[in-house]
C-alpha cells in the first residue's frame, strides 16, 4: 500500500503548474540553476506521470551561467490555447537576459521556442488566463511603497498574442488576505461559474505558506477575499508535522470532473530539515457556496483519501540527469548505466559548471552507487555551491570533501556508494563502510535557498563510471 504522505512527484519539483488539453494533462515545475530546465510531465489520469522532456533543453536557449544557487528558473505556468502551449516563467538574477519570459510550442514535449522576454513585466510567478479570445498576464512583485514588510502586489495586464507583449492598463488586484501578509505569490486566475477566482499563496514558501482565494465578476477586479481565508495551510500544524509548507497551487478539472489542486509541500526529517526539497502533491477541490474548498472534510494533505491513488515516479531515466548551470556543454555521455565525464575546469562549489551530473534525491531511504572504471572522481551530493559533499579518487587516494575541505582520506577503490536513511548518510567503498555523516547540513533550512539535494557523479580531470544506480530502499 502507498504511504499516506506520498507526493505526486517526490524530490525537488516545486511550484507545479498544470493544464488540460482534451484528455491529456501536462505539468511543469521549477528547476532553479539546474539544466535541462523546467521538466514537462504528461498524464491521462493525474496519477501516473511520465516525463516528456524539458522546456529548456538547448544550451543557447537561455543562459544559466553565473546564476547563484537557488536562483535561476522560478515558478513556470503552462497553458494551452488554440493548438499552442504557452509557458511563462521568471529567470531570477540571470547574468544575461533575465526576468519574465514567454515560450511557445505546438508539442509539450518540444521543441520549445526561445524565450520572448517581457521587459516591462516586473516581479515573478507569472501566469496566464485565456478568456473570450483575450490573454491575461498575472504576476506578483514586491510593492514599491509597502504598507508592511515584504508586501507584494499581484498585478494584471493583457498579453497581446500577436506580439507577445503586455498591452493596456495595469491593474493591481491583491496583496494577500491577511493584514501584514508577506509575499503574496504564485497567483493564478480561473474563470468559473460567472466569476474570476484569484488563487494565491502568502506567508512565504516555508512553514507559514498558506493559500488564499478572492473573486470578482470582472477579471480586472475589484477582488473580494473569501472570509474563510487562508483556505488551506499546514502552518497551524507545526513544523513537526510530516508535511509542512503547503501552498502554490494550480487547479485543474480531472478526467471525472473532480477538481484538483497541484501544489507544493515538504517532508522534513530529523527535525525541520527537508532534504528532498519542495515536492509536488495534490488535493481534491470542491466548490461550495461559490468558493473552492481544498481537501473538504479533512482540511490538510495527509490522509486525504483520493491522494493515496496518486503514484510517485521512481525510475531514473535519461531525462532525470541534470547539470549545474549552462556555462559548459557537452562534458558528459550517458548510456544506460555508464557515464563518461570530461573535465570542465570548474570544481564542485565553484559558481560555474563542475563536471557533475546528478539526479534529485527523491526518497528518504536510498542507495546511490557508481563504479569508477577509468580516471578520477566519484560520487557527490549537492544542495548548493556552499553545501555539498564528495567522495572520490584524487591523486591515487579516496578522498571525502565537505564544502571543499578534506575530511577523510584512505586507499583508493572503485565502487563508491552513498546510503541515505533520513538524515543518516553513509559512504561505502568496495563494500566497506567508510564513514557516516549527518545530512542536515544539506537542507534548505540549514543553508537557505529553495531546493533539496541532488546526487550524482563528478570528476576533476576526467572519469568513466559504470553500474551507476539510484535505488530507493
Ligand atoms: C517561487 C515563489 C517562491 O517563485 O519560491 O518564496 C519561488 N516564494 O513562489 C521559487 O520556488
Amino acid at each position: 500500500m502507498l504511504a499516506p504522505d506520498l507526493p505526486v512527484l517526490s524530490g525537488t519539483y516545486p511550484d507545479p503548474s498544470i493544464c488540460r488539453v482534451g484528455d491529456d494533462f501536462y505539468l511543469v515545475t521549477s528547476t532553479f540553476e539546474y539544466f535541462p530546465g523546467l521538466p514537462v510531465f504528461h498524464s491521462t489520469d493525474l496519477r501516473e506521470w511520465t516525463q516528456l522532456g524539458h522546456v529548456i533543453d538547448r544550451i543557447d536557449q537561455l543562459d544559466l551561467s553565473g546564476v547563484a544557487s537557488s536562483r535561476g528558473l522560478y515558478a513556470p505556468t503552462i497553458r494551452h490555447h488554440e493548438g499552442v502551449f504557452y509557458l511563462v516563467c521568471t529567470l531570477v538574477d540571470g547574468t544575461g537576459p533575465s526576468g519574465n519570459f514567454v515560450m511557445t510550442a505546438t508539442d509539450a514535449a518540444g521543441p520549445w521556442s526561445n524565450p520572448h522576454w517581457l521587459s516591462d513585466a516586473k516581479g515573478f510567478d507569472p501566469s496566464l488566463l485565456f478568456h473570450e479570445g483575450r490573454c491575461w498576464y498575472v504576476g506578483t512583485r514586491l510593492r514599491e511603497d509597502p504598507d508592511w514588510h515584504d508586501q507584494a502586489d499581484v498585478w494584471l495586464r493583457e498579453l497581446d498574442l500577436a506580439t507577445l507583449s503586455l498591452v493596456g492598463e495595469e491593474h493591481v488586484l491583491w496583496h494577500g488576505a491577511v493584514e501584514g501578509a508577506v509575499w503574496s505569490e504564485g497567483p493564478h486566475i480561473y474563470s468559473h461559474d460567472g466569476w474570476f477566482y484569484l488563487v494565491a499563496s502568502e506567508g512565504g514558501t516555508e512553514e507559514h505558506h498558506a493559500i488564499s482565494v478572492a473573486r470578482s465578476r470582472a477579471i480586472t477586479g475589484p477582488y473580494e477575499g473569501n472570509r474563510a481565508n487562508p483556505v488551506f495551510t499546514h502552518r497551524t500544524l507545526g513544523i513537526g508535522h510530516p508535511i509542512t509548507g503547503v501552498g502554490h497551487p494550480d487547479l485543474v478539472v480531472g478526467p471525472d470532473g473532480q477538481w484538483w489542486a497541484f501544489l507544493l509541500g515538504q517532508r522534513p526529517r530529523g527535525g525541520y530539515h527537508a532534504n528532498l526539497g519542495r515536492e509536488t502533491f495534490a488535493v481534491p477541490v470542491d466548490w461550495e457556496l461559490g468558493w473552492p474548498v481544498f481537501a473538504a472534510g479533512v482540511g490538510q494533505l495527509a490522509a486525504v483519501e483520493g491522494r493515496r491513488h496518486l503514484g510517485a515516479g521512481r525510475i531514473v531515466t535519461g531525462l532525470d540527469w541534470n547539470q549545474v548551470r549552462t556555462a559548459a556543454s557537452n562534458f558528459f555521455d550517458i548510456t544506460d548505466d555508464a557515464i563518461t565525464l570530461r573535465a570542465t575546469g570548474a570544481a564542485l562549489g565553484d559558481p560555474a559548471t563542475p563536471a557533475f551530473v546528478a539526479v534529485r534525491q527523491r526518497d528518504h531511504a536510498l542507495t546511490f552507487a557508481a563504479t569508477l572504471v577509468d580516471g578520477d572522481g566519484g560520487i557527490a551530493v549537492r544542495q548548493s555551491d556552499s553545501a555539498w559533499l564528495s567522495f572520490g579518487v584524487a591523486d591515487g587516494r579516496a578522498v571525502v570533501r565537505r564544502n571543499g575541505e578534506v575530511i577523510h582520506t584512505r586507499a583508493a577503490g572503485r565502487c563508491f556508494e552513498l546510503r541515505a536513511d533520513d538524515q543518516r548518510y553513509e559512504l561505502w567503498l568496495d563494500g566497506e563502510h567508510v564513514l557516516e555523516f549527518d545530512g542536515r547540513f544539506l537542507s534548505a533550512q540549514s543553508v537557505a535557498g529553495f531546493v533539496g539535494v541532488w546526487i550524482g557523479v563528478y570528476t576533476d580531470t576526467g572519469g568513466r563510471f559504470d553500474e551507476v544506480d539510484y535505488a530507493a530502499r
